[in-house]
């Protein structure tokens, strides 16, 4: 419908990719001048960094508009991944990368005078997310994107990130994380799609002119959503699909009332309170806790993506019960699942489809990911609180509830007990909505995210559900990485290497090439050129820490890393008890077994939520063992250990590259999978783990010479919590020694430490002291086979060969085929 006259002028001065570096320096001379307003006379990096970026962002959104009118046009099934959080860290190194411009930016800014390096420094990381589970949903996307798929992220657009962490005298200190200081280059605000959300009011029904019972639900708060929108680019294709994020602004209509009666301040500010809604990341990793700010953040977000997603859909007129042909609609963990009882809602009361076939529409639109069988993890809102904010909705779900305990009881006539187990509603003082529950009941399957995880749902916390709806709907899908980021962006060197040996960079996209290396594993030269970018990757990561702790470190040293978010189930306890056991052998030893003994340096990492006291003591004792042992003369080389403040992915990226032997040592059957152990293989380093998670497909994947496992498997873990609860189990010996030395003053105040060590000599529910024998042994293990160059490079590199299958882009093929029933497009 536009004339082909218009339509000349437009394709002639459309934006076009970069033919080469010089149209990348007009584009970044450009921003400087009109979009910063500068000059080459007062250019610093940070603006560099902005108009570089600037530059970048205009190409892809000409690749984000081309792929949207795509996807249109083909009008064919989309998947909406919905998360509170996507821990994207930056994004210039990734559009350049994922783009292809990665050389042309380099030497345009080198002309410029400017050093690339600097200029992605200036980034500050999106961080929005705490661990884990948010870290995964950016792999996802990039994906998503990356194999063609259409699809879109929905998400909160806060103010304030993960919180920042210091230490000050060996606590940990948070600070807000504001990082939209300085504009965003990489999102686009479309103030022009504002959606009204409501909270609290009241319901009411009435019979229509029809006779039919009509619901409605009026009369509460209203605040609007404002998205903006982030190009997700997909490497090496033209796919760029979009992350949506929420942001909560007042209504256009503030409170009349006060305004008229003269109380104009309040009213502005009463209106200003809307927007704290998207202002602040919860900080907790695994852990629940049952704030009305959180619940009102997760409808808010809830209801602004699936008005969109229905308004989409709408556009398209089609019959509702096509809904789900057309919309997928993934939910990361139980955060979103308000959109369930939110599509019945929309269908039933203001669409006018009859109950069953709303909810035959809702259920078939639905997945669900569960990522923890931790019960502290899992939600459950009070009813009271929930009936006053979303009261038209906890209707809904006791709807929901009532069909199907009918269900349940009609297939299970004679389990009175059943009932009360799965129902959505628990019984206690006050009750309680199990998210989970509801999440299962709305979802058409059910995945847990590794192979261990997946079959502990299903004996464990959903046992029921799979009594009721048959094995089938339960499955897995186990977690992947985005080779881009954390092989190319954070190892380029050895991304190289494999290149040189693969035959190309298609590995990238399709990892199973990495079997390509294979045949090197005991190659010399390539061993050699192995062991050399993974110095180069440890200097790196010394010069890091000679900044920020300021210590040289010895790059021969055998690291050590274990960097994650700080939880007793994780065992940072378990780790820093070792590295004191060996602290107090080296005092030990004579000057023949010391030049015997191999070198090590020790390196933590991670935040712990802001109110978790156990995790923030065991925090202050690794900095207080650091103190002590690196200062002490006795010991030298031998040992070193680290705190690594404010772990984020950038660190991870300088971290993970360098890391001989990183530990994921959680009790068995606690860590649902674990994606930093993938990243640390992938990057030539070795696990020393449990037999937990996603370790153990790893170990399968990699062969189990090249990795160190010890500890109790999962189907003892109950037994041994049982032993302790009821009878006297003795404390390690070892671990003993460990204890007394703290008790002494080892490592300062003992007083400090008393109620994490008795964690472990009273309950010890995470079983430290039953796993620490064979914790040591593995790490003796480690020390020996370290020295023996060959055997550990030769592992190495045949570990990376065979991580083919960890490739986020994987995990995504399988969503796509048997949860989602979705497509790839392609661009041409
Ligand atoms: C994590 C799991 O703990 C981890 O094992 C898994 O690899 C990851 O999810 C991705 O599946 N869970 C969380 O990060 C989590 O529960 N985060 C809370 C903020 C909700």
């Amino acid at each position: 419908s536009i004339p082909s006259e218009s339509r000349q002028v437009w394709q002639k001065f459309g934006v076009k990719e970069f033919g080469g570096k010089e149209e990348f320096q007009q584009e970044f001379i450009r921003h400087v001048e009109t979009t910063l307003a500068r000059s080459m006379y007062n250019c610093d990096d940070l603006a560099a960094y902005q108009a570089a970026s600037q530059a970048i962002r205009d190409r892809l959104i000409v690749a984000w508009n081309k792929t949207q009118q795509k996807h249109t046009t083909k009008d064919r099934k989309r998947v909406y991944y919905l998360s509170l959080e996507f821990l994207m860290g930056r994004a210039m190194d990734n559009a350049m990368l994922n783009a292809g411009i990665k050389d042309i930016t380099k030497s345009g800014v080198a002309d410029l005078g400017f050093k690339i390096e600097d200029l992605l420094e200036q980034e500050p990381d999106a961080a929005l997310g705490n661990g884990g589970l948010g870290r995964l949903a950016a792999c996802f996307i990039d994906s998503i994107a990356s194999t063609n798929y259409p699809g879109w992220g929905y998400g909160l657009r806060y103010q304030y990130g993960i919180f920042k962490q210091r230490i000050v005298d060996g606590y940990q200190v948070e600070s807000p994380d504001y990082w939209l200081t300085f504009s965003n280059p990489w999102e686009i605000p479309r103030y022009e799609i504002q959606i009204d959300i409501m909270f609290y009011g009241y319901t009411r029904k009435y019979t229509n002119d029809d006779g039919k019972v009509v619901h409605v639900w009026e009369g509460g708060e209203q605040v609007q959503a404002v998205a903006y929108d982030v190009p997700v680019p997909g490497y090496g294709t033209e796919t760029t699909n979009n992350l949506r994020l929420w942001a909560s602004k007042p209504t256009r209509e503030f409170d009349f009332e006060k305004f008229n009666a003269g109380d104009y301040e309040s009213s502005v500010r009463e209106s200003q309170k809307a927007e704290t809604i998207s202002a602040v990341l919860y900080p907790n990793d695994n852990f629940y806790s049952g704030k009305e700010l959180r619940l009102k953040q997760q409808y808010f977000w809830v209801a602004a993506s699936l008005n969109d997603i229905v308004r989409r859909f709408k556009k398209t007129h089609r019959p509702w019960k096509e809904f789900p042909d057309q919309v997928a609609i993934q939910l990361n963990d139980t955060h979103p699942t308000l959109a369930v009882v939110e599509l019945q809602r929309i269908l039933i009361d203001m669409e006018g489809v009859e109950w069953d076939a709303a909810w035959n529409i809702v259920t078939n639109t639905f997945g669900y990911t569960n990522h923890t069988v931790l019960p502290e993890a899992l939600e459950k809102w009070p009813v009271p609180l929930f009936t006053n904010l979303l009261p038209r909705h906890m209707e809904i779900i006791y709807e929901i509830n009532l069909f199907f305990l009918q269900k349940v009881e009609k297939m299970f006539p004679k389990e009175r007990d059943l009932l009360g187990r799965v129902s959505i509603i628990e019984e206690s003082s006050p009750q309680q909505v199990r998210m989970a529950y509801l999440a299962i009941i709305g979802s058409h399957k059910v995945n847990g995210v590794a192979e261990l995880h997946s079959e502990l749902i299903k004996t464990t916390i959903f046992k029921d559900f799979v009594t009721i709806y048959g094995p089938d709907k339960f499955m897995n899908v186990t977690n992947g990485i985005t080779p881009r980021r954390w092989l190319h962006q954070a190892n380029p060197k050895l991304c190289d290497l494999i290149a040189s040996k693969v035959g190309s960079y298609d590995f990238l996209k399709d990892l199973n090439l990495l079997k390509k290396i294979e045949p090197f594993a005991h190659d010399p030269k390539f061993q050699d050129e192995w062991v050399t970018i993974k110095k180069f990757n440890k200097a790196r990561l010394a010069a890091h820490i000679k900044q920020s702790n300021g210590y040289d470190v010895n790059v021969n040293a055998l690291f050590d890393v274990q960097v994650k978010r700080i939880h007793e189930y994780k065992r940072q306890q378990m780790n820093i008890f070792g590295v004191i056991h060996r602290y107090l052998s080296i005092k030990a030893m004579t000057e023949e077994e010391k030049k015997e003994a191999t070198p090590r340096v020790c390196i933590f990492g991670g935040k712990s939520a802001p109110g978790y006291y156990m995790a923030k003591t065991i925090i202050k004792l690794i900095n207080a063992v650091s103190e002590v042992v690196n200062a002490d003369t006795d010991v030298g080389d031998l040992l070193k250990v680290f705190f690594i403040a404010d772990y984020n992915v950038s660190k991870a990226e300088i971290i993970v590259p360098a890391s001989d032997i990183s530990q994921h040592i959680s009790t068995a059957g606690t860590e649902a999978s674990g994606t930093s152990n993938m990243k640390f293989v992938l990057n030539g380093g070795l696990i020393l783990g449990t037999v937990d998670g996603a370790n153990i497909e790893i170990t399968r994947e990699v062969g189990e010479n090249n990795i160190f496992l010890f500890g109790h498997l999962a189907e003892s873990v109950e037994d041994l919590r049982h032993k302790h609860r009821f009878s006297d189990v003795p404390l390690d010996p070892n671990l003993e020694k460990v204890f007394n030395a703290i008790e002494i003053g080892t490592f300062g105040d003992p007083n400090i430490y008393v109620s994490l060590i008795s964690s472990v000599t009273g309950s010890d529910y995470y079983l430290v002291s039953d796993d620490f024998q064979s914790y040591l042994d593995a790490q003796k293990l480690v020390d020996q086979d370290f020295k023996n160059k060959d055997t550990w490079v030769s592992r190495s590199i045949t570990a990376v060969a065979n991580m083919g299958f960890f490739s986020s882009d994987r995990a995504i093929d399988e969503y796509a085929e048997s949860i989602w029933n979705i497509e790839p497009i392609a661009m041409d």
